[in-house]
């Protein structure tokens, strides 16, 4: 059997191991089928015979099965093992899932809703969620996994080509699981290193600091716009100081969005639910820190 060099392979293998086998049954099966139909026709063989059995007819089409199925199986799981064993030179990267973003840290602490590898390095997907079950899916390499809250589960893939391969969510999440798509970026080993050690302030330009690039990274404007349209959420423009009716436990009232609102629409989305919207933001307490809470909100403060 072939060494395996990645996941693409391992997979690619046994499914191809299996089709070879059951085109092969199919055609034996399809053909001998047609020769009793016209070898057994009725104007030959008025009168049926009595067939007694046959032991090592029976023997053969119960071992030959036999092994075939093990065959698949053994094949199957050395391709498990493969996927199932990160190598130790794997680079690691943590993947939250939210509705319904990705982000990506690295181990320096550089986060990115796009997914940058080194081509070459195996790559060791540590993968939580921050709200409900998610499932990250990259059919280039044939990986997949859930991403379960309060759970860690992992994936490794060994990117060999530089190139574009999509990143999407495969287990339903709610209205804008849709939107849950990105992109592993596999970069040469030195353009990645490169852009490892850049600070990501000098690298980004002037528009894409402060609160508008934390509204992107945390994955905010997937709901919410900074624009005046209505997404899932609320827009963000004009929010500040502006009159809101929300319901509170069940009970409709005007509310006017002070500070204190906002920055508990935020931590704790679900105490006052804006009227017309449904309520399913997660609170943000584990994802946006104080310090970038308050950024965020000095920006929002803007959006005239
Ligand atoms: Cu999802």
């Amino acid at each position: 059997m072939p060494l395996l060099r990645n996941s693409t392979q391992a997979v690619d293998n046994v499914f191809l191991f299996i089709l070879a086998i059951s085109v092969a049954l199919l055609a034996g099966i399809v053909i001998t089928m047609l020769y009793f139909v016209v070898r057994y026709r009725r104007s030959r063989n008025l009168e049926p015979e009595n067939i007694e059995g046959n032991l090592l007819l029976e023997i053969v089409w119960v071992i030959i099965p036999l092994i075939i199925v093990m065959a698949m199986f053994f094949y199957g799981l050395q391709g498990f093992r493969f996927i199932r064993t990160v190598p130790p030179n794997a680079m690691p990267v943590k993947v939250f899932a939210q509705m319904w973003h990705w982000t990506f840290e690295y181990e320096n602490g550089r986060t990115t809703d796009q997914l940058l590898v080194p081509k070459g390095r195996p790559v060791r997907l540590v993968i939580t969620s921050r709200d409900v079950v998610h499932s990250l899916f990259i059919p280039a390499f044939r990986i997949k996994e859930d991403a379960v809250p309060g759970m860690q589960t992992y994936l490794w893939f060994l990117p060999d080509k530089t190139g574009y391969y999509d990143l999407f969510c495969s287990e339903y999440c709610g209205e804008r699981h849709s939107s849950m798509i990105t992109k592993v970026q596999v970069v040469s080993a030195e353009d990645f290193s490169r852009w490892y050690v850049t600070e990501p302030a000098k690298h980004d330009g002037e528009a894409e600091k402060g609160g508008a690039a934390l509204l992107q990274k945390k994955g905010c404007l997937a709901c919410h716009s900074t624009d005046g349209t209505k997404k899932i959420g609320p827009t963000f423009k004009g929010l500040a100081g502006s009159r809101v009716t929300v319901v509170t436990a069940g009970k409709e009232h005007e509310i006017i969005a002070d500070d204190e609102y906002l920055r508990r629409s935020v931590m704790d989305p679900q105490a006052d639910i804006v009227k017309g919207y449904p309520p399913v933001m997660p609170p943000q307490k584990d994802a946006i820190s104080p310090d970038e809470l308050s950024e965020i909100l000095e920006y929002i403060k803007g959006l005239k």
